[in-house]
């Protein structure tokens, strides 16, 4: 370890480079109170209540650095009574209730380490709060202006949204837009309730001071988010069987003390009076609840009936992102084992299914190429097609610090996006037109010798191919194309091509295309032509994988072409391999994609479809083609939390648990394994799938072995040499660990490809591919390119995130309407609009901004009943069949 000596109390400390005094003084395990302080953000030096003496004279602890040798001294009497002075003369000016019993706040506790009473705190109070907000609620009498808040929420979060206003004893925190909480930028993270030092701001309810460290034990369950791939380590609090308050672990290593409103806040659907707790059975048209012996028979039966009338492919299965690696593993062995068939998809065909065929071609595995840890030390960040600051908000947060700290940043998005506003470069393609920009970017750095001739030589193949294909895509044709100005683009060539050690980021706006697999490559070609993966110059490709456990459903082989650890289905040994272990034939040929599965359903010959923990109904595109599926194929079945859109198309509904109620590991965007710890047990009769998947295979006579998840993913080892090395235990004792990871007493491979790709000859692949147009065009009928995509206060269809407080942060789908275009067509901000497509029509609220540029709108789909799935187009990736949900032809007309 790198750092220095210091001596403390007499006693010597080794520190890291760059230390302070406090964190010096906090290694030699002893207590300051340090009021203005969190070691998450930059220090104020403005309490003093952490002084101490260093070689000699006085100094504030937090902002003084220390230096090798430094002499500390921390406990002599006249220290102890500055220290003291300095927090009686804070206490003073704060009601007594600061310092009442039992008071879990930080400052409390400082209090009674120095035995300052509440008689100390003598203020008058009255300075009133802001209840506003759902989440976070201000008791203005509490404030200490210290400022915690302000700077969490400016260098942690990125969100700029508080400030300190008015003078001397008066200051107290403010939402920097002047009115109350609920209208200001806050987007709910909870980073201020974290760091606030006095309780002045808490979240409200039976949750109230559960966030401080000083409180009374409760019991903590250590696990990881369930909502989106960041995968931030938690820590849940329970209180009488319930769900009390879900802290960010300062130890997880994605997050680091950090959440955001869903992870944080977004946990009362648990307990929603709509959750499912019996399984239902359609009787007579209607669902009715009976019991789990009667639900799984009839299921049994009916499965044995498809596959009766239409053989082992005439049954299907979409398995979950949202559910566990081991409910993933089992639910496409009971396919292959019990069913005999490889009809298993996942909602990564929706969502990254490009990144995995693109990535793989192009470095041969199917992940990012990075670790996140990594990628934050670029010096140039080229973000494509994502919007992580609402959709990754941890990530986001973490992108916009880099930058915020010098690091250039490049956006490509048709939106103004939240770290557009921090760009250097904002690229604003038309929707559908990556593939000409990658190229036009690619054509710059060739054209300027940007590129690493080095690498290209020793590593990498297709350089011919490409540089014959780039000289079709000079800037001002790729100008005609995309729309983006030749001087932005060679500028953001520039940047990405001059930086030492650029990243790539990326999202939805790459892969939900026409040609999201040509996007992914020909964004993978600037890596390679810079030399930046692989090498010590950058740090690669990476994309931000969306579900919780979207990698690993993937990784669990709940795909039709592919068994465990994406060894394809249709290569005898490995199918051996998996005989070996299952004792069964697996059978050979590929299964059917989800958008296959539909049609083979209207076509009437999927005669059974077992749908966990996807809302098919209102996530998938053309969702009025796909409710027809549901409805024709004879037996439905669905796991879910909730009465979704599809589980009212189903037969048979099983309610299962969340996942705040099981056990087993998520794989998160940057490739980690981590552990899901059940908090709380499920709720009444709700089962896991995992049990769920178990029980049925029982039902149809089969064991499927793996008692536990635990051992479920040991077998997985089995088959998958990737994943060998990890188990349960070890994530136990170390954390989150990475794949590959083939051995168990070695790390993961965090970053990949150091030495050679994975592709069959060791080298990166570029892509020479043309630009294509995407499948829809606007028309004199319907004029408009929507887009469709992600609000930061809810999650996916919203079956959670509308089922409870975020419900009030957002309550509508909106529209997002270019002010030319308002006016052309006569829409009004805040007025219900009528939005039609050629598959369909939806019913949207408007927002008119400047957000999206002229002509395109922008939409979510977070509000089923909205019906924005109805519009989209059953265009598709021609390599993957992503669904092209991001470009789609509409007009929009006032009511
Ligand atoms: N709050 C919240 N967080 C989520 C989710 C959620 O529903 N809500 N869902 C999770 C899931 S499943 C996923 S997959 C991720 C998705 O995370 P993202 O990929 O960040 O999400 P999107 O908003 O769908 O799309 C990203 C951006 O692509 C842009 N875009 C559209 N077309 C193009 C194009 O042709 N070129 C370029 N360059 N950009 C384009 C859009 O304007 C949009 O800003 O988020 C995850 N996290
Ligand atoms: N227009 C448009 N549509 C899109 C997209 C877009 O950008 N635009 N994005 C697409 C993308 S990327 C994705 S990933 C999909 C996501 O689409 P979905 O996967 O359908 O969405 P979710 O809401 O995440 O979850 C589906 C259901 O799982 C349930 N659930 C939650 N946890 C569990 C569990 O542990 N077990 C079980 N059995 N069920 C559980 C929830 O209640 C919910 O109803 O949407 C796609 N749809
Ligand atoms: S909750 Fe987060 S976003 Fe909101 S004010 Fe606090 S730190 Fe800022
Ligand atoms: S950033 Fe993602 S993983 Fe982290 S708390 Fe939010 S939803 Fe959960
Ligand atoms: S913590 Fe050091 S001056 Fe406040
Ligand atoms: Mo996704």
């Amino acid at each position: 370890m790198t750092g220095f000596t210091v001596e403390v109390d007499g006693t010597g400390v080794h520190v890291p480079e760059g230390a302070s005094l406090l964190t010096a003084v906090r290694a030699a395990g002893i207590e300051l109170p340090a009021l203005c302080s969190d070691d998450r953000f930059s220090p104020a030096g403005s309490c003093r209540t952490c002084l101490v003496r260093a070689d000699g004279r006085i100094a504030a602890a937090c902002v003084t650095p220390a230096s090798s040798g430094t002499r500390i001294e921390t406990a002599t009497s006249d220290l102890v009574r500055l220290r003291r002075d300095a927090v009686e003369v804070i206490v003073s000016a704060l009601p007594p209730r600061a310092l009442a019993d039992g008071n879990p706040s930080e400052l409390a506790h400082v209090c009674r380490t120095m035995e300052i009473g509440p008689e100390a705190a003598q203020g008058a109070g009255g300075r009133g709060g802001d209840d506003t907000h759902p989440y976070v609620h201000l008791d203005r009498d509490l404030c200490i202006a210290c400022g915690r808040c302000v700077r969490m929420c400016s260098e942690v979060q990125g969100t700029f949204a508080l400030t300190l206003v008015g003078r001397g004893s008066d200051t107290v925190v403010a939402p920097g837009t002047g009115g109350p909480w609920a209208e200001s930028d806050c987007v709910a993270c909870g980073g201020c309730v974290d760091t606030c030092p006095t309780g002045a701001i808490t979240q409200p309810g039976p949750a109230r001071g559960l966030t401080s460290a000083f409180q009374p034990a409760a019991t903590r369950t250590r696990t990881t988010c369930g909502y989106c791939g960041v995968g931030c380590t938690l820590d849940v609090v329970t209180q009488d069987g319930d769900v009390a308050a879900v802290l960010p672990a300062r130890d997880g290593p994605v997050n680091q003390g950090h959440a955001c409103v869903k992870g944080r806040f977004a946990h009362g659907f648990r307990t929603s009076p709509e959750r499912l707790t019996r399984p239902l059975l359609r009787r007579g048209g209607a669902l009715e609840a009976v019991g789990w012996d009667e639900a799984l028979t009839h299921i049994a039966r009916g499965l044995q009936a498809a596959v009766g009338a239409g053989g082992p492919d005439a049954v299907a299965a979409i398995s979950s992102a949202r559910a566990t690696n081991e409910e993933n593993y089992l639910v496409q062995k009971f396919m292959r084992v019990v069913i005999g068939t490889n009809n298993v998809d996942n909602c990564s065909r929706l969502c990254h299914s490009p990144s995995a065929a693109g990535l793989t071609a192009s470095f041969g595995l199917s992940g990012g190429t990075d670790t996140f840890d990594d990628v934050e030390r670029a010096d140039c960040l080229l973000v494509v097609g994502a919007n992580p600051v609402e959709a990754h908000p941890v990530v986001g947060a973490r992108l916009l610090r880099r930058v915020l700290h010098g690091a250039k940043l490049i956006v490509a998005d048709p939106r103004a996006v939240g770290l557009a506003l921090h760009a250097d470069v904002h690229l604003r393609p038309r929707p559908g037109t990556n593939v000409a920009l990658c190229h036009g970017l690619a054509h710059v750095l060739l054209a300027e010798g940007l590129t690493d001739e080095e690498f290209l030589r020793a590593r990498a193949t297709g350089l011919p191919e490409l540089a014959e294909l780039l000289g079709d895509y000079p800037p001002d044709r790729v100008a005609d194309i995309t729309g983006v100005p030749v001087s932005d683009l060679v500028a953001a060539a520039r940047l990405y091509g001059r930086a030492e050690r650029p990243a790539i980021v990326y999202g939805l706006g790459v892969t939900e295309h026409l040609h999201g697999t040509d996007g992914v490559r020909s964004l993978a070609n600037l890596a390679i032509l810079r030399g930046a993966v692989g090498s010590d110059r950058g740090y690669g490709v990476n994309p931000l994988r969306g579900q919780n456990n979207v990698q690993g459903a993937s990784d669990m082989g709940a795909l039709p072409d592919v068994l465990p650890g994406y060894r394809k289905v249709t290569d005898p040994a490995v199918r051996a391999r998996a005989e070996d272990v299952w004792g069964v034939p697996v059978p050979e040929r590929p299964g059917l994609r989800i958008p296959d599965m539909f049609a083979a359903a209207r076509a009437g010959d999927l005669r059974a479809l077992w749908v966990i923990g996807e809302d098919v109904c209102a996530t998938d595109p053309d969702a009025n083609q796909v409710a027809r599926a549901l409805d024709v194929c004879p037996l439905v079945v669905c796991n879910e939390l909730f009465l979704s859109e599809t589980a009212r198309h189903a037969d048979v509904v099983l309610p299962v648990a969340s996942w705040l109620e099981k056990d087993g590991t998520f794989v998160n965007f940057d490739r980690r394994f981590q552990r899901v710890r059940p908090a709380v047990p499920p709720l009444a009769e709700a089962r896991t799938d995992f049990d769920t998947v178990r029980a049925l295979a029982a039902a149809m006579g089969v064991d499927l072995g793996c008692a536990t998840p635990a051992d479920a993913l040991a077998e997985c080892g089995r088959l998958a040499p990737v994943f060998a090395g990890i188990s349960h235990d070890r994530l136990d004792r170390e954390g989150a660990i990475p794949w590959p990871c083939p051995d168990p007493g070695r790390p993961g491979a965090a970053k990949l490809y150091t030495e050679r790709f994975a592709t069959p000859d060791g080298r990166a692949h570029l892509s020479a591919a043309p630009y294509l147009p995407p499948g829809e065009q606007p028309d004199g009928r319907y004029p408009l390119l929507l887009v469709t995509g992600r609000r930061w206060a809810h999650y996916n269809s919203g079956s959670m995130t509308r089922r409870g407080g975020n419900l009030a942060l957002d309550p509508v789908d909106f529209l997002d309407v270019h002010t030319d275009d308002a006016a052309r067509y006569g829409l009004r901000d805040q007025e219900h609009v009528t939005v039609e497509s050629r598959h369909g029509r939806a019913r949207l609220i408007a927002r008119v901004s400047e957000q999206t540029a002229p002509g395109q709108v922008f939409c979510s789909f977070h509000f089923p009943a909205s019906g924005v799935n109805r519009l989209t187009s059953d265009h598709a990736d021609t390599v993957t069949s992503c669904p092209e949900y991001k470009v789609t032809a509409v007009r929009v007309a006032a009511p």
